[in-house]
């Protein structure tokens, strides 16, 4: 007989965005399986539970092709946590300029209670945005920020080599959804 309860699971329902290509289901199934995977482009999406701690994420990524991208908000509803994919390898004005607006629209219609984790992936490759970059670029610091009262918190990761997956699990204990 035991006089305390087990705590219980946190359950989160968390949707994972960002443009194609940008790492989204390889980070996933990193996290997954803790093994770096080759992916193939994800034409629906991909739902995975992954428990840590007393954390249980069930995780929807969907594809960040532009015609999906119009439909993103219809995936909104109910979620508690949003993360969101950058490549931080891609330099393609083009693609920095999409990333940056597609963020900001998220920013703008989301509920301010949801706090979003951005993921600046694919650290392990050479010339990635420098700190200073990202803030010049997406108006961010890595660690947190808080934007007219949203919590965002910013983090390297790498699908290859250091997913941050500990990292993230630590700020979605911080953020206490
Ligand atoms: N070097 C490196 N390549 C990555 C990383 N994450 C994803 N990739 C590669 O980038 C490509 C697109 O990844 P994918 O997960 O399919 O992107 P998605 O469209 O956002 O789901 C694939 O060739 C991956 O192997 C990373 O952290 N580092
Ligand atoms: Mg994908």
């Amino acid at each position: 007989m035991s006089l305390c309860q087990k705590p219980k699971m946190k359950e989160l329902c968390v949707l994972m965005l960002g443009l194609d290509k940008s790492g989204k289901t390889a980070l996933l199934y990193k996290w997954l399986t803790k093994k770096s995977q080759e992916t193939i482009p994800t034409t629906g999406f991909n739902v995975e539970i992954i428990k840590s701690k007393n954390i249980s994420l069930t995780i929807t990524d969907v594809n960040g092709q532009d015609q999906t991208r119009l439909i993103w908000s219809t995936y909104t509803q109910n979620i508690q946590l949003l993360f969101f994919v950058i490549d931080s390898s891609q330099r393609d004005v083009q693609i920095i300029l999409s990333t940056h607006s597609e963020l900001q629209k998220l920013i703008n219609n989301l509920n301010v209670n949801i706090p979003f984790i951005i993921l600046f992936n694919k650290s392990d490759l050479p010339n990635i945005f420098s700190d200073e970059e990202i803030w010049n670029e997406f108006d961010l610091k890595i660690g947190e920020n808080n934007l007219n009262g949203r919590r965002i918190i910013a983090l390297r990761t790498s699908a290859k080599i250091q997913s941050s997956f500990k990292d993230v699990i630590q700020w979605v204990q911080k953020l206490n959804v």
